[in-house]
């Protein structure tokens, strides 16, 4: 008998990402999509998925729906991946990021406890929880200090989830990863907003690209690497937490430096500073050490922040060209 997984934002990039590396191993792949206006699949059809998904209407906001799917999908295994994941985004809509990304974890879990205690669970929390860094390098003790309501609401998902692990013995895990990206990342986020604009300056259809702060430092990794470790922790035997990181930082500055460069231009020449991309409260530098999950999932990041961007850049010359 194959195993089910119930995927929570199986339309955003780590779903579409984890959905595959599920279904290329023999799981039955129940995801639950919220209702838009217009299409959001074009990630699980760009990875060949689209059809092979049982897809269930619901909203992390509403617990009835949550409750539904849980009980419609009899999961083994549930990733709660939905979100507002946008942090410039959760200053402008606070509330809704405090509901879907804070409340709408302790939706899945009620919805867990009541009608599927068994069921292993992964909770998408997140590097941004450390914001003001505490220490240099950032593991699973250090203490965090969030700067954004995205930060403040994550917290709260994944102290939810530690807390009914240890009340209700539930086999919760919470994943604390940095920042990873893929030629699917949204266009709103920083590398694919500069893969995107190499790709248009490089084929003449855009002359600059109007940034924030290039001086804040991230720890890039690539996306289809990191759903692994997601899968990984919900194999052990005791549910834990675990830091998803490459242990490099780089500049936001450097990092453009590198796509540029990839089709022989000079990021200077086109990159503006525009205020409007700064943030009421900046997270200036985050660098993860991944040494639990290394040594206890036997996790580790393969892929470069150069040979990402390149993938990126070229994924997105293919793209431009074709438009
Ligand atoms: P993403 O591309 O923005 O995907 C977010 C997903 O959540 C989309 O499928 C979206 O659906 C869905 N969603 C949004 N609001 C929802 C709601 N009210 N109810 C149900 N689903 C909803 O994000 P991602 O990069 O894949 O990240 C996945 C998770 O990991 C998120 O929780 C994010 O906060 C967390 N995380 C990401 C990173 C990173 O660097 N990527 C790092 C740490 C943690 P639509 O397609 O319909 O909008
Ligand atoms: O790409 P970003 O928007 O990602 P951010 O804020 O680090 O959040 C991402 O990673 C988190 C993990 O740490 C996730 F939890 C979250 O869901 C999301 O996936 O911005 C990265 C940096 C920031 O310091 C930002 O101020 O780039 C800086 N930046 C400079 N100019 C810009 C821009 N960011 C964006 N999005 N757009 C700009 O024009």
């Amino acid at each position: 008998m194959s195993k089910r997984a119930l995927v929570t934002g199986v339309t955003g990039q780590d779903g579409a990402y984890l959905a595959k590396l599920l279904l290329d191993k023999g799981y039955e792949v129940y995801g639950l999509v919220a209702r838009r206006s217009s299409d959001t699949r074009w990630r699980l059809r760009e990875l060949g998925i689209e059809s092979r998904i049982n897809y269930l209407e619901g909203d992390l906001a509403d617990a009835c729906s949550i409750q539904r799917a849980v009980i419609k999908a009899k999961p083994h295994e549930i990733y709660n991946l939905g979100a507002q994941s946008f942090v410039g985004s959760s200053w402008d809509q606070p509330v809704t990021t405090g509901i879907v990304d804070g409340l709408g974890v302790t939706h899945l879990l009620e919805a867990i406890r009541q009608f599927s205690p068994e069921a292993r669970f992964y909770q998408a929390s997140t590097s941004e929880m450390f914001g003001l860094i505490q220490a240099e390098k950032q593991d699973e003790s250090t203490p965090f200090y969030p700067r954004s309501p995205y930060g403040v609401a994550k917290l709260y998902g994944h102290w939810i989830t530690i807390n009914y692990r240890e009340s209700f013995n539930l086999h919760a895990s919470s994943g604390i990863l940095f920042n990873h990206e893929s030629p699917l990342r949204g266009i709103e986020f920083v590398t694919r907003k500069v893969t995107d604009a190499v790709a248009r300056i490089k084929l003449g259809k855009q002359r600059e690209l109007r940034l924030g702060n290039i001086d804040a430092k991230r720890d890039w990794g690539f996306a289809g690497d990191y759903v692994e470790a997601m899968w990984l922790m919900l194999q052990q035997d005791k549910a834990d937490d675990y830091v998803v990181a490459t242990g490099v930082t780089t500049t936001v500055r450097d990092m453009c430096q590198l796509a540029f460069a990839h089709v022989g231009l000079d990021y200077q020449e086109h990159v503006v500073i525009d205020p409007q991309f700064f943030r009421p409260a900046e997270v200036e530098v985050l660098l993860g050490n991944p040494g639990k999950a290394e040594r206890q999932l036997g996790w580790r990041p393969t892929t470069s922040l150069e040979s990402l961007i390149q993938m990126m850049v070229e994924a997105d010359l293919r793209r431009v060209g074709r438009e």
